[in-house]
């Protein structure tokens, strides 16, 4: 299987776990959108749901295929969110989230649903978080060296995250990015927490004891992961 066929299968797979009545978060990144693609399809056969996204680029997407959306003004608890991750740690289901740059509405959208299930391909598997991926914070603008390094004290090495050539990236809600690269994270919940200690910390990429289940394709077709 390709990767992309693995990244489809997942999504069809977390679309069928979608019923009829639910408010449902809507993930960011080129896994999700294979989710978003196949319930733009049970919607079209007259699946009834509403959707709040967690970027504007799902929010378009989602729209392009139909798919009802609101926000959380109207709509604060969520049944089911499906959203992807950079790594998942096996055991823990500890997350590295944010690679594409949508961390702060994936997480305000995760903590605000009953339910979250991970859909991956298999290679986002780790057995030890963040040695081989960067840790997304998002940082406010103002003084976001000083922030920077007081997460160099954590034992970071924070990258400013760039949109091409050197503007830098600029988050949904107006933020900047700093890609946290540590080595290998020991007790995510403790980095969890020591990083939204740091102030000028908006969120970090750091989903822990949040994820139900991660639905992973692999070789031999999707399987369902859990702590
Ligand atoms: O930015 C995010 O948190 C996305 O969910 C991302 O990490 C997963 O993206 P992918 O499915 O394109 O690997």
């Amino acid at each position: 299987d390709t990767q992309d066929e693995q990244k489809q299968a997942v999504g069809e797979a977390a679309a069928a776990l979608v019923e009829d009545g639910m408010v449902v978060g809507l993930g960011t990144g080129s896994t999700a959108r294979f989710l978003v693609d196949a319930l733009g399809r049970r919607v079209g056969d007259g699946l009834r749901i509403v959707a709040i996204p967690t970027s504007e680029r799902t929010a378009e997407q989602a729209r392009s295929v139909g798919i009802p959306l609101v926000g959380l003004d109207t709509h604060p608890r969520i049944d089911l969110t499906v959203d992807g991750a950079d790594e998942i740690e096996l055991g823990s289901l500890a997350l590295i989230k944010g690679l594409g740059g949508a961390l702060l509405r994936e997480k305000i959208v995760a903590a605000a649903s009953k339910r979250l299930v991970i859909i991956a391909d298999e290679s986002k598997l780790v057995k030890r978080l963040g040695r081989r991926t960067p840790v997304p914070v998002e940082v406010v603008r103002f003084g976001w060296q000083a922030t920077a390094a007081h997460l160099r004290e954590l034992g970071a090495e924070p990258i400013l995250r760039h949109a091409g050539g050197d503007v830098p990236f600029i988050t949904d809600g107006g933020n900047l990015i700093l890609d946290c690269k540590f080595d290998g994270i020991a007790d995510p919940r403790a980095s969890e927490l020591a990083i939204d200690d740091v102030v000028g910390v908006v969120e970090s990429g750091l989903f822990i004891n949040r994820a139900e289940c991660a639905l992973v394709a692999g070789i031999g077709g999707v399987r369902r992961i859990v702590r």
